[in-house]
């Protein structure tokens, strides 16, 4: 009983993540097939007490499985999606390579779940930004219709993957021992700095993951017209990405009022007791599957505008959960 479920890029950090959340949720996998470069073929992952050996991503292997979770790279993404597709093997893609095509549904699961079930094959999961934004903004638009959101992000070095934890340590480690940093992952040497460039700068001096942020924004909640900004900036911290943001309502909604949205929002904690200096922090929301929302506010620059502080686990809500919820939806509802 249970779907023969692929992961490919199973030795990466959001891949072996999947695996923890597959055994956590108890999602029921008839065999787990474990895909990565052919230079890794014949390592060992572990899952369920077992010691599973990595294969490599190519057609025959696609062929044993009903569906994949893709947690590679956008251009690996975009070479090796065909190929489950050609083997009937649904695609849950976390890159970039579909998230903006027509016929490819993006999917946060607490806010368009309904999308899923128009797939053709494949559907993307969004940037992990994005997706912490919108569990939050989500409970916000259906309440009061949201005009304009400004946002500026703090985002861990782990978004750059395991690489980017390595040159954090390394950074740390080099300026406080004052020996010479040379950054390679990051543009600029990370420790003690904070870094406004987040993948490479567009042409009118936006980043594209500032641009994803309005671009995958708009389509999850079916907001074309949306108006939203960003500024996205890289922090020394391991994990867990934080969010200021600002919202334009249509309707006029007191910070009580947005208490109570967000408390009862799918996916969304709330911890907004300043008195009790009690915010989210990304030391304490790493590890966590939710939303973590506090330090609301009314705008005093702007009738109708709300500000809060949104932090949340971008390994898991941003990337290895917001797939597995997809996953279990697809299963759920017999949509492979
Ligand atoms: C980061 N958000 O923190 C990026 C990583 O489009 O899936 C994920 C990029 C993406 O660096």
């Amino acid at each position: 009983k249970g779907v023969r479920l692929a992961i490919v890029g199973a030795t990466g950090a959001v891949g072996q993540e999947m695996m923890k959340i597959l055994e956590e949720r108890e999602f029921k996998v008839k065999e787990l097939i474990c895909l990565a470069d052919p230079r890794e073929e014949g390592n060992k992952v572990r899952f369920r007490d077992e010691d599973l050996t990595v294969k490599a991503a190519n057609a025959a292997a696609f062929k044993q499985a009903d569906i994949a979770l893709f947690a590679v790279n956008t251009d690996i993404s975009k070479a090796l999606a065909p190929l489950a597709r050609e083997n009937n093997c649904l695609v849950i893609d976390n890159s970039y390579a579909f998230r903006l095509e027509e016929n490819v549904p993006l999917v946060v699961p607490e806010v368009n779940p309904e999308d899923i079930a128009k797939h053709q094959g494949i559907i993307a999961n969004p940037n992990c930004s994005t997706t912490i934004m919108v569990v939050a903004l989500n409970p916000i638009h259906k309440a009061a219709r949201l005009k304009r959101v400004l946002v500026s992000t703090y985002q861990a070095v782990s978004g750059a993957g395991k690489a980017g934890i390595d040159e954090l340590e390394q950074h740390v480690r080099a300026y406080l021992a004052g020996d010479d940093i040379v950054p390679e992952v990051f543009q600029h040497p990370i420790a003690f700095n904070l870094i406004p460039h987040i993948d490479d700068f567009l042409s009118d001096n936006y980043t594209r993951e500032e641009m994803k942020l309005v671009w995958e924004t708009r389509k999850i909640m079916h907001a074309p017209d949306l108006k939203i900004a960003a500024t996205a900036v890289r922090v020394p911290v391991f994990r867990s990405h934080s969010e200021s943001i600002t919202v334009e309502t249509e309707l006029p909604l007191k910070v009580d009022e947005v208490k109570t949205i967000f408390s009862q929002a799918p996916g969304v904690v709330l911890q907004d007791q300043p008195e009790n200096k009690l915010y989210p922090m990304p030391l304490y929301t790493s590890n966590k599957d939710e939303v973590y929302v506090g330090r609301i506010r009314q705008d005093l620059s702007l009738d109708n505008g709300i500000l809060f502080w949104v932090v949340a686990d971008q390994i898991r809500k941003g990337a290895a959960t917001n797939a597995i919820q997809i996953a279990e939806i697809v299963v759920n509802d017999s949509l492979y």
